[in-house]
């Protein structure tokens, strides 16, 4: 009949109420044989409890045994709630629960990585080694290979809330704006991007791959007339990429709209949506944003109530007056964009922008080229920090046009006949885009890694855990 406290709601509010909590083993730390201090977490929560002896109620064996505890392990405790005149610096909260009594409820074997050494911030590494102490640093490999004990770390456990936040909003915000959550299928006759970087297997004798996007599924479900849809799940691709920002597997955020006059409608979504994601981070992920903070130490996001959007040109033109050597017809290299991304920064006082009007050679064949100049496209990349989080476009909704891009574009159109089809019976004109979810999270909170937002990262060199 007692009631639950979580540790992040223990303040001072309670002192002198007895209070019970269930958490992990933080740490333990023996003083003399009367005392030991247990620091108990419960996700991004940490208290310190202590059990000092008391002849009326705690006994040694009892101070005994909770110094025995092994980190990691689960523990009820049930305490009086005080506030020391100190500050607490191994917690979070600022108050200590004076143990009464205390349960073990699962005993945890002894870990292959500490919290502790898994929760070290780079600089208290490189702080401690300038005083002459080596404090071990876990790598990635070794996060990712322990990856259940890994992301019980503040951060980690941050991270994958504000991951968990930014789905939330985009579906809150797209359902709001009367769109329809729609589940397309990931095993599919072929390649929905053009590209080669499929995953292929075998569909009961029959050649398939998975899905490397929703984006023709999404399309034909606009053809039958759901007008507004969004999808997140699963996008597969087979990249020979080794880079800091690229997976093989990856959550897609999808949206596809009618378009009434202008490619610019999905921009104002992609402008609204994305402001409401930042805001609604900002707001109700505070603690989240500072646990991760403190281990990956970044600054907030600068960003605007409306975003600034930039033509491809405007863009070139910025990266040309810089002295960047570059093809105006081209596609932007990585560096560029981060080039980029610092002169807006300078320039607008943004780190989050639209740019737009890409040349039409470097867009996927189901783009639709300005109706003012062909060699540009009613398309556009969406950055954050000067790296690519979003892309979109208005499509092709006529049917033989459609066809003529793939063919030129060296698609084998048989491969995509249904889709084309599903355009001779009336399509209205359309657009949309898709997001990274993991790069958007590694971008917000100004990562080095997407490896660090991807829960069970699938990447060219890792299928396990
Ligand atoms: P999208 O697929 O939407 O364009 P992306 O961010 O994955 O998203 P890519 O088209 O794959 O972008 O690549 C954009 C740029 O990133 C390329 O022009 C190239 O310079 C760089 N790039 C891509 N893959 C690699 C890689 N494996 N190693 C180094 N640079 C890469
Ligand atoms: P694109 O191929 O640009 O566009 O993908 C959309 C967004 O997905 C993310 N992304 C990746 N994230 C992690 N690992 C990868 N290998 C990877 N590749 C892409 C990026 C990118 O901006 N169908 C179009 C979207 C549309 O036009 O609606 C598409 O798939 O954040």
């Amino acid at each position: 009949g007692r009631e639950w406290t979580v540790v992040g709601a223990l303040n001072g509010s309670l002192k002198d109420q007895e209070v019970l909590i269930r958490g992990r083993v933080h740490t333990t730390r023996p003083v003399g044989n009367k005392l030991a201090f247990v620091v108990v977490r419960e996700r991004v929560s940490t208290v310190q409890c202590l059990a000092t002896v008391k002849p009326d109620s705690v006994s040694k064996e009892m101070v005994r045994f909770v110094r025995s505890l092994s980190n990691e392990s689960i523990v009820d405790v049930i305490g009086v709630v005080s506030v020391p005149d100190v500050e607490i610096k191994g917690a979070t909260q600022q108050v200590e629960v004076q143990i009464k009594k205390l349960y073990c409820v699962s005993r945890a074997a002894k870990t292959p990585i500490t919290i502790e050494d898994a929760s070290r911030s780079e600089a208290e590494i490189e702080k401690a080694s300038k005083e002459g102490v080596q404090l071990p640093r876990v790598n990635q490999d070794t996060r990712l290979n322990n990856r259940v004990i890994d992301i019980r770390t503040l951060a980690n456990q941050g991270i994958f809330r504000i991951q968990s936040q930014v789905g939330n909003i985009f579906r809150q915000f797209l359902l709001s704006e009367n769109f329809v959550e729609i589940h397309t299928p990931k095993l599919i006759a072929g390649s929905s991007e053009g590209g080669s970087a499929v995953f292929r297997l075998d569909y009961k004798g029959q050649s398939a791959c998975l899905a490397q996007s929703p984006q023709l599924h999404k399309q034909m479900s606009i053809c039958g007339d759901f007008g507004r849809v969004f999808e997140t799940g699963p996008v597969f691709r087979a990249e020979d990429s080794y880079t800091h920002r690229h997976l093989c597997e990856f959550t897609g955020l999808d949206v596809e709209m009618e378009i009434k006059k202008h490619y610019s409608e999905v921009m104002d979504i992609v402008d609204r949506l994305f402001v409401t994601i930042f805001d609604g981070l900002n707001n109700v992920c505070k603690k989240e944003l500072e646990a991760v903070a403190k281990q990956y130490p970044f600054e907030p996001l600068k960003y605007k109530p409306k975003t600034l959007r930039l033509t491809f040109e405007e863009g070139v033109q910025m990266l040309k007056d810089a002295g960047v050597e570059i093809d105006p017809l081209g596609d932007l290299n990585t560096e560029s964009e981060r080039k980029l991304g610092q002169l807006v920064l300078e320039k607008y006082g943004t780190e989050f922008y639209i740019l737009h009007r890409y040349p039409l050679a470097v867009r996927p064949f189901y783009t639709m080229p300005c109706h003012d100049n062909s060699l540009y496209s009613n398309s556009f990349d969406v950055f954050i920090r000067g790296e690519e989080i979003i892309s979109g476009a208005q499509r092709i909704h006529i049917p033989e046009f459609l066809a003529e891009r793939a063919q030129a574009c060296g698609i084998d159109v048989k491969t995509i006949s249904t889709y084309i089809d599903s355009f001779r019976y009336g399509a209205p004109p359309h657009g949309g885009f898709g997001v990274g979810l993991e790069r958007v999270v590694m971008l917000f909170c100004g990562l080095n890694n997407i490896r660090k937002t991807s829960l069970y990262p699938r990447d060219p060199l890792r299928i396990a855990p």
